[in-house]
């Protein structure tokens, strides 16, 4: 529940982002036709732009490099940060056409690592709820074996669907993780 109130709410962040920059656009656009008509000296405009492009081009500089920065000493992953419990780890396989797993029942807030890979050839490892929104989700590929870790905040049965069309029967890659209540 807590995750899809924070999904939502970033949701409708880039949606409201969206729908600023958009009139942001429209509205240069705006000045530029209403100004078209009259008729300036160009050099000074030119100087002015130019200054303006300088100052912007320091300040994305600035901006990327600290980002970067603050970003870069984070790496390299090891678990996602607050990951400090031993995670269970699930190994997962997939198969045309469908899922082995070493476990199908979890615990709520017990930090998992799903180890994902295929016997075959490449799937998706996606992991549904009941009302089909997807949780967390990877590649499943062969001689290959990708990380995933997820910790689930809502009990209930999660379905595991494959997210890449391999073969006939793709559709019948289908399987359940179910999330329990910790009763301890
Ligand atoms: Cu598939």
């Amino acid at each position: 529940m807590r995750r899809s109130v924070t999904e939502k709410m970033y949701h409708d962040l880039a949606w409201k982002l969206t729908i600023l920059s958009t009139l942001a656009v429209a509205l240069v656009f705006l000045i530029i036709v209403l100004q078209s008509g009259s008729r300036k000296e160009y050099a000074p405009i030119q100087k002015k732009a130019y200054k303006l492009r300088n100052y912007f081009f320091f300040m994305l500089v600035v901006v990327l490099i600290s980002i970067i920065v603050t970003t870069l000493t984070d790496l390299p992953f090891d678990r996602p940060v607050g990951y400090t419990e031993e995670p269970l780890v699930i190994e997962v396989e997939a198969v045309q056409f469908g899922w082995n797993m070493s476990s199908r029942e979890v615990k709520i807030g017990q930090p998992v690592e799903f180890q994902v890979t295929s016997a075959d050839v490449n799937h998706g490892f996606g992991i549904y709820d009941e009302k089909m929104i997807l949780h967390a989700q990877t590649q499943a590929m062969p001689e290959y074996t990708n990380v995933l870790y997820h910790t689930f905040t809502e009990p209930g049965t999660y379905h595991i669907l494959c997210m890449e069309y391999c073969g006939i029967s793709h559709h019948y890659m289908m399987d359940k993780i179910v999330v329990v209540n910790d009763t301890k």
